[in-house]
């Protein structure tokens, strides 16, 4: 596809006319309340940053994109855009009919016309568009624990952007871009992709790429959803606001993407290549291990370092754009430089600092020197990320009923009491259930809701500072890691099992609920009549048997000590 980079981009968008009577009328439709992901996939189609997409992916579309990376008319497009909603939702639409798309705050901002509804094979779109259908991979786990059962698709139209609040002046839409371009007379763009902060390699990288495609240069991060634990967008725009004037501004400039990326790899290389050509840039850097996704359930990389690149590369002509391929940069200590990890000379020191290494450094209050980031990028971190004993954080006991959970959790409260510091507070299964969870059950759909409501309340605890200790039987491997998820964007998740077998909490049987459910009278009862999924990699392991309640407190003393949450 030939676009040039100053011409408009179609957008799904009807005139302000159309769009207020559209929303009027729309009040009437049946309407799905999108989720973060679909906000920012919808923010994406209707500005045309999805161009050539009209709308949410049809089946036949999805099916051809899954295994051949191509829509079903043969255009390349690498990644589904689907609008994923639950069975409730689907039973009430059929295809034919238009539904309204709102934000969460209730606001229209387009009406789909749904044209296909179907139940997608996710074990298959995870194998393909991932590499595997492995819980791993974040976008794999979002697929199966995340994403809603059914797929709807259709076209679009678009009433209204959704509402930002923060860095305005920084969003811009493709079109925004193309006209800026143009009244810059910048005919060649160059660019940067980033989810994380800007260090001195990433300068640079972006200066060698700019001057190797003698092109502009345009930092374009992403400032929508990326891999769950990144540093928060607000402390990264911060940061990239510290550096930005380090470049010269009248060749370089910044723009922030509302993109939810899906960390797939080479298939997400092609697919930001699109966008960026959507853009209206001409030149896109890939490096070493684009969108990766870290490691896979067995410890090894998802996608080699250099995929995304090979598979742009196969692409280039179709996508529009020229990549600028990098090697990892590196710091060489004798030149006082960076050099492309494969240019580096001959019996010198190299010197690098990993993103797991920075964040130790970070957590644990260490130097970062100067060779590596900039002061100001730095002030930046630490601001969001002070030392480890300084921040919130959670410890989440799981287990079944009457191992001893509850028993511990006050203990370790007390305890963390005693060493002050930070406020405490203890969720325990029993206290939650009747404070925030009154009216639930125990089948799976009531337990998951209790374990998120108990998730987000130690998520704000742990946000604003402080310490929660959760207690309940959270019986279910994928809720428990959502909720880690949910509380590693603001400190340390610390699971605990509590893993007293069962014969023993039947032998135990403290509150008389394991007689009552042999007989029957209790049902759905964990471990007789319910299933407990032990977790696999909990922090911590305690074996109540023999060991008295002090010393077990005193074990998830020691490990938080070890992890660096409290000070010795
Ligand atoms: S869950 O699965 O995490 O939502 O359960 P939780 O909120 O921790 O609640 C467990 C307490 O409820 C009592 N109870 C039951 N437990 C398990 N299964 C069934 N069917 C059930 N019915 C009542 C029991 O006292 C649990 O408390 P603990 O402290 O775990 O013994």
């Amino acid at each position: 596809m030939t676009l040039s980079n100053h011409a408009p981009i179609p957008e799904l968008y009807v005139s302000h006319e159309s769009a207020l009577k559209l929303k009027h009328e729309a009040g009437a439709l049946p309407s799905w309340d999108l989720t973060p992901r679909q906000v920012c996939d919808l923010e994406l189609l209707m500005n045309g940053g999805f161009f050539p997409l009209k709308g949410f992916n049809t089946e036949a579309d999805y099916d051809n994109v899954v295994e051949n990376m191509r829509l079903a008319d043969g255009t390349l497009w690498p990644m589904p855009i689907t609008l994923d909603v639950n069975e409730a939702f689907a039973d009430k639409v059929a295809p034919g009919q238009d539904i309204a798309l709102r934000d969460a705050e209730g606001v229209i901002l387009a009406i789909m016309s749904v044209s296909d509804k179907w139940l997608p094979n996710k074990a298959r779109e995870a194998e393909k568009v991932f590499g595997a259908d492995d819980l791993a991979h974040p976008a794999v786990n979002y697929l199966h624990n995340v994403a809603g059962k059914v797929y709807l698709g259709g076209p679009i139209t678009g009433i209204q952007q959704p509402v930002h609040y923060d860095f305005k002046a920084r969003r811009d839409t493709p079109n925004e871009l193309r006209t800026l371009f143009r009244k810059l007379g910048w005919h060649k763009v160059v660019a940067f992709q980033t989810r994380n902060p800007l260090h001195r390699a990433h300068q640079e990288l972006t200066f060698r790429a700019a001057k190797e495609a003698q092109a502009n240069l345009l930092i374009h991060p992403v400032v929508g959803m990326t891999k769950p634990g990144d540093v928060d967008h607000f402390t990264r725009v911060r940061c990239y606001e510290a550096v930005i004037d380090k470049y010269p501004a009248s060749t370089t400039s910044m723009s922030l993407l509302n993109l939810a990326m899906r960390m797939a790899g080479p298939r997400e290389a092609v697919w930001h290549g699109l966008i960026r050509r959507n853009h209206g840039m001409t030149h896109f850097i890939v490096g070493r291990d684009h969108a990766g996704p870290g490691k896979n359930s067995a410890g090894k990389d998802f996608y080699g370092p250099y995929d995304a690149q090979d598979l742009f590369q196969k692409h280039q002509d179709e996508i529009g754009v020229t990549m600028v391929d990098f090697k990892h940069m590196v710091y060489v200590q004798e030149k006082a430089q960076y050099y492309p990890a494969n240019e580096v000379p001959e019996g010198t020191t190299v010197l690098d600092i990993s993103g797991t290494e920075l964040r130790r450094r970070l957590r644990e209050g260490l130097d970062i020197p100067e060779w590596f980031s900039f002061p100001e990028v730095v002030t930046q971190l630490r601001k969001t990320s002070p030392a480890r004993d300084k921040q919130g954080f959670t410890v989440f006991f799981t287990g079944l009923s009457g191992s001893g959970k509850s028993t511990i959790a006050n203990a370790l409260m007390v305890k963390l009491m005693e060493q002050g510091g930070r406020p405490v507070t203890l969720l325990d299964g029993d206290v939650v259930r009747k404070h925030l969870s009154s009216e639930l059950g125990f089948s799976k759909e009531h337990r998951d809701i209790n374990i998120r409501r108990i998730g987000y309340v130690a998520s704000e605890i742990t946000k604003n500072g402080g310490i929660a200790i959760c207690a309940p039987i959270a019986p279910y491997t994928a809720t428990r890691r959502a909720v880690r998820e949910m509380i590693e964007q603001y400190g340390a998740f610390m699971e605990v099992h509590v893993a007293t077998s069962v014969e023993e909490c039947e032998r135990r049987d403290r509150k008389g609920l394991y007689k009552l459910a042999r007989e029957g009278k209790i049902k759905e009862f964990t471990g007789i009549s319910d299933p407990y999924e032990a977790p696999t990699q909990a922090e911590l392991v305690i074996d109540t048997e023999g060991t008295d309640v002090d010393a077990c407190a005193h074990e998830v003393i020691l490990k938080l000590e070890s992890m660096g949450l409290i000070k010795a």
